[in-house]
């Protein structure tokens, strides 16, 4: 029998659309190319030239000596610097766009979170008294700056931790000093024959890790919500129903908000318009892909057509004249499926060029000049079209939860706080808490476990945090709508009703899993359910994980004390001491763990067994789903209905 391909409907109906073009897509040439079975279990080393070393039959160490769980433990760090550069990375840029707007240099940019600009200067210890919103900006986006550069010290954000969690850290010597600095010795620690104690190499790894949650990705979140405004719930659209037949479709796809937002405003730009028109189109429609997608989605509720798997079926539609990409889960592949069709694929990044793409780099100083320039080669492009396919699937959604917005809604503007959601898992109304996550991966049925996985765990009263590709596929499948509700457990509804918040909330996108770790302190501080993140009721998971970054935000969830299960397989699969280094070895160390597991069912049962261990551990109510009866007499028209939300219920202005 055929294996599955996908549970998204429209992801089936499109491949058969890519394949009677002769497009080819992840789904084929993951069947096509399969994995080094020695390379998948980290039995590789390829650190020097005397390798690559395989760790195959009675082969126990390298020509240099390093034995199996050094070349692990460098692998896995390694991978874990890889992610962590470049959510640092994005993180580096959003504070450069920072100090463009602050000296007046980045026209079309403005801050536009003025009280987000005063809580971060806060964190930073800047004055903000009788002060400008660009004077501080310019001392915000300095300090930040500085973080990258910083050789000595701790880095600024450590202390929005926990007590305790920073005592762990400084104990075990894994405080970050600066940014580059744990990534650059994660590079030279892993080089042929420097580090070679795979406990040391690891440790490392988690401090390298922690730049990223606590860094890189922290300082991107916060510069975006400060630049971009922090998101409050909006209502869209999402699949590939949000293609237009008559418009001009501009897909914009990557990772930074910057240029995104510049397209957006942009593409209703009257001029623009104008263009489109006189080339025959009704005007433009911008859509999102993967995590620029999830950007502009949170933020201004633009329509995403969908996660990093589907990247070259929305080109094989037909109708869409450019896909526009900055950097980061961009496959090389969308140019060759482009070029079977008049769209045009559009790099904009100085670090992420594609052969055979336009390169029209962005520059903050001419933003809405540069975004005009895409917009109108994209315009140009739409009287090329020739046979157009939208498949028929369009779902609503609420996004833009912030951690600012949650506890908004747990306390008003004054009182904002998580006492509610601390209260109802102390009777056992909430069952704990899992954030789900990450990407999608070749090897794996395209949003099944993500699907599942969050289904389940809303129907055994576990509040679902989401980012990422997982985000997306939840939106697809008509989970981020406060319908939703209905499938969740009594005690969970209850709560979610009374707060007004759906079961399943979108927090953003990779770099955004940040806004989890906030939440995660401000649950652990507010009191009644310990006193650091390692004692809460929460898991993280990946079910569906391929990039290193989701190892480097696996691994700051676990170096934050968080039980972290991925899906699809384990990159240390080939030696046991490595396996028992991750998991057991870092509890012990940090209270959180990582582990591999590819069904599904067992990484549901594994999470909902850690929550009530935790719970157990706290001594507060014992978890019993029978205890609270369905409050909710929900029906659509109701209360929380997407009707009754449409109308405002959530715009109630909170985290300004
Ligand atoms: Fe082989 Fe050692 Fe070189 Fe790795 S570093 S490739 S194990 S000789
Ligand atoms: S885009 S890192 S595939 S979540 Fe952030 Fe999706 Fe994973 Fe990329």
């Amino acid at each position: 029998m055929e294996k599955k391909e996908t549970v998204d409907p429209a992801v089936v109906d499109m491949l058969e659309v890519a394949r009677s073009q002769g497009i080819s897509t992840p789904f084929d040439r993951g069947r096509a190319v399969k994995p080094c079975p020695i390379g998948q279990e980290g039995n590789c080393c390829r650190q020097c030239f005397m390798g690559p070393c395989r760790f195959v039959g009675k082969v126990e160490v390298g020509v240099c000596g390093a034995t199996r769980e050094t070349i692990q433990a460098r692998n896995l760090a390694r991978m874990i610097a890889g992610g962590a550069a470049s959510h640092s990375d994005h993180g580096r840029n959003m504070a450069f766009t920072l100090l463009a707007v602050a000296e007046g240099k980045a026209p079309g940019f403005e801050i536009k979170d003025e009280r987000k600009l005063k809580r971060v200067a806060g964190f930073m210890g800047i004055e903000t008294k009788e002060r400008t919103n660009n004077e501080i900006a310019l001392d915000v986006a300095k300090t930040a700056l500085g973080e990258w550069g910083k050789q000595t010290g701790e880095l600024i954000y450590l202390k929005r931790a926990p007590a305790k969690r920073q005592a762990i850290w400084r104990k075990l010597g894994i405080a970050p000093r600066g940014i580059d600095r744990e990534i650059v010795e994660c590079m030279h620690r892993t080089h042929m024959g420097t580090d070679q104690d795979a406990e040391n190499i690891l440790n490392h790894a988690l401090c390298t890790s922690l730049v990223d949650g606590w860094g890189g990705s922290m300082l991107a979140t916060d510069i975006s919500d400060i630049l971009f405004g922090t998101p409050v719930p909006v209502a869209a659209t999402s699949n590939f129903g949000a293609l237009k037949q008559d418009e001009v479709n501009v897909v914009v796809h990557g990772h930074e908000p910057t240029l995104a937002e510049m397209l957006v405003i942009e593409s209703t730009n009257p001029e623009v318009i104008a263009y489109a028109q006189s080339k025959g189109a009704k005007g433009v429609n911008l859509v999102g892909m993967c995590c620029s997608g999830n950007e502009i989605l949170a933020r201004r509720g633009v329509p995403i057509v969908g996660n990093f798997m589907q990247q070259e079926l929305a080109i094989a539609s037909g109708a869409v004249e450019a896909m526009v990409v900055d950097y980061q889960c961009i496959m090389q592949g969308i140019v060759e499926a482009a070029s079977k069709l008049h769209t045009r694929v559009i790099t904009t990044s100085r670090k992420a060029k594609i052969t055979g793409a336009t390169h029209i780099e962005f520059e903050d100083e001419k933003g809405p000049e540069i975004a005009r320039l895409i917009l109108r080669t994209a315009i140009d492009q739409f009287p090329n079209r020739k046979d157009v396919h939208i498949p028929d699937y369009l779902d609503r959604l609420i996004v833009g939860f912030s951690h600012e917005y949650i506890a908004y809604m747990q306390g008003g503007v004054y009182r904002e706080s998580f006492r509610p959601f601390n209260d109802a898992v102390m009777q056992g109304r909430i069952r704990g808490a899992a954030g789900v996550v990450g990407c999608n991966n070749a090897h794996s049925v395209h949003d099944e476990a993500h699907i599942n996985l969050v289904k389940e765990f809303i129907k055994n009263d576990v509040l679902v945090v989401t980012t990422g590709c997982n985000a997306v596929a939840c939106a697809k499948h008509g989970l981020l709508t406060p319908e939703v509700m209905r499938y969740a457990g009594p005690g969970l509804s209850e709560i979610c009703e009374t707060l007004g918040i759906p079961p399943i909330l979108h927090l953003g996108s990779c770099v955004d899993n940040s806004r989890i770790l906030t939440i995660l302190s401000q649950c652990a501080t507010e009191g009644g359910l310990g006193e650091d993140i390692s004692d809460l009721p929460v898991v993280g998971v990946a079910p569906e994980w391929m990039s290193e970054k989701a190892l480097s935000i696996g691994a700051y969830f676990v170096a934050s004390g968080v039980y972290t299960i991925f899906g699809v397989g384990s990159p240390v699969e080939g030696c046991q001491p490595t396996v028992e280094m991750i998991s057991k070895g870092w509890e012990e160390k940090v209270g959180g763990k990582l582990e591999f597991e590819t069904d599904w069912r067992k990484m549901l049962e594994k999470g909902l067994a850690h929550i009530d261990l935790k719970r157990k551990l706290l001594k507060i109510e014992e978890y019993n789903p029978t205890k609270y009866a369905k409050s909710s007499n929900y029906i659509p028209g109701d209360a929380y209905s997407w009707e009754t939300l449409q109308t405002g219920a959530y715009s109630r202005g909170g985290a300004k």
